[in-house]
């Protein structure tokens, strides 16, 4: 038995879409023997490489390598497919673990349908994780590399993200002087995607190193480069970032995404909402008022959320006059869970963001 493929989940340690499978995983209690999980260095570009984009040619993690049916056999050559999106990888994890499916594993955890059975709630899982967690306003790598807006939020995290942006010019320059040589072989659209991803890192990079630069010694290039970037970042989260919080803060219906129970928009949502509490100068123990206060506060009086009774039925002082947000009520159920606790709680494992979320 321990000779069938196994699918294997290529992930990295600090990639928010990767949280999203491991916390999927959790839920629907997949073993151990169920999969491998192999760790991308993104900081060395790892994901660039000729190996990572005949697996997948968008250079993403997460990705997760499945033996086609006829290969789980030693004896016929394996065959594969990789699902490149994390969207897709919850749906398809999801579906290979059921109540009734007995799959190759020591695991004997429940299996929950996280799918929603109604057609009004699979509209709104996909309004949720397709329109507006996964739009280019909410995108989290971005608001990453953007979270500054003023000289000295800039050079804090020019500090932080050098290396990571170093690390991926470095890399894109080794995979186009190796295909130029001849070392390597790639496609002309292979290398057209290198050039165009080593430009747009290069160009962030520039912006980080003159971080400490002063504006006015500055060459007139470079104060363009970080008028243009102050001018993205300020859009990005002040403008886009809260039309998704404040559609989020209205969609979901709590205390899950859907209410009671929980489903496959939840994994989305917590290591989203997670990733952006932690830009915001929060961490994993606020508690759902806190975090959120923290969060608008970063963003700036553009966001104001409304806020509901926390609970329908108050049993306490407290619970009848202390009102929340949707999303502050979803933050503190959330991190209850045992897959929060797995994930997050025990490896506090972001390795970018490790100092500030301790
Ligand atoms: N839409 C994709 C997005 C995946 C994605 O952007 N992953 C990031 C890490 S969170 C990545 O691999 N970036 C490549 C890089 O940083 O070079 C998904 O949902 O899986």
């Amino acid at each position: 038995m321990s000779d069938v493929p196994k699918a294997v989940l290529y992930y990295n340690s600090a990639s928010i879409w990767s949280f999203v499978v491991l916390l999927t995983l959790e839920e629907k209690g997949y073993g151990k023997d169920e999969l491998d999980l192999k760790a991308v260095d993104l900081a060395k570009g790892e994901n660039f490489g000729p190996k990572f984009l005949r697996i997948n040619s968008k250079a993403t993690v997460p990705t997760l390598v499945v033996p086609l049916d006829k290969s789980l056999s030693v004896e016929i050559e394996s065959r594969y497919k990789a699902i490149t999106e994390s969207k897709a990888i919850v749906e398809f994890l999801d579906k290979s673990r059921s109540p009734l499916s007995h799959t190759h594993t020591t695991s004997d955890a429940p299996a929950p349908i996280l799918t929603p059975a109604t057609i009004d709630f699979t509209a709104t899982c996909k309004v949720i994780i397709e329109d507006l967690l996964h739009s280019d306003d909410a995108d989290p790598n971005k608001l990453l590399y953007m979270n500054a807006r003023d000289e000295e939020s800039l050079r804090a995290l020019a500090d932080s993200l050098i290396p990571l942006m170093k690390g991926k010019v470095d890399a894109l320059n080794h995979c186009l002087s190796d295909a130029q040589a001849g070392n390597v072989r790639a496609s002309e659209k292979v290398v057209k995607f290198w050039t165009s991803k080593k430009e747009a890192a290069q160009m962030l990079l520039e912006v980080y190193e003159k971080a400490k630069v002063p504006e006015a010694e500055l060459d007139a290039n470079a104060k363009a480069h970080r008028a243009e970037f102050f001018k993205v970042a300020k859009a990005a989260w002040e403008v886009g970032l809260v039309h998704v919080l404040t559609k989020l803060n209205e969609l979901i219906i709590a205390p899950y995404a859907l209410g009671e129970q929980y489903s496959i928009a939840d994994p989305h949502l917590t290591a989203w909402l997670a990733t952006l509490i932690l830009l915001a100068g929060g961490d994993a123990n606020d508690n759902g008022n806190v975090a959120i206060e923290k969060l608008g506060k970063h963003i700036g009086s553009s966001l104001v959320l409304s806020k509901v009774v926390a609970s329908e039925a108050p049993r306490t002082d407290a619970e009848r006059t202390s009102a929340r947000t949707k999303l502050g009520l979803y933050w503190d159920t959330v991190r209850e869970r045992p897959s929060w606790k797995k994930v997050y709680g025990n490896r506090v494992n972001l390795d970018l963001y490790q100092k500030r979320w301790s």
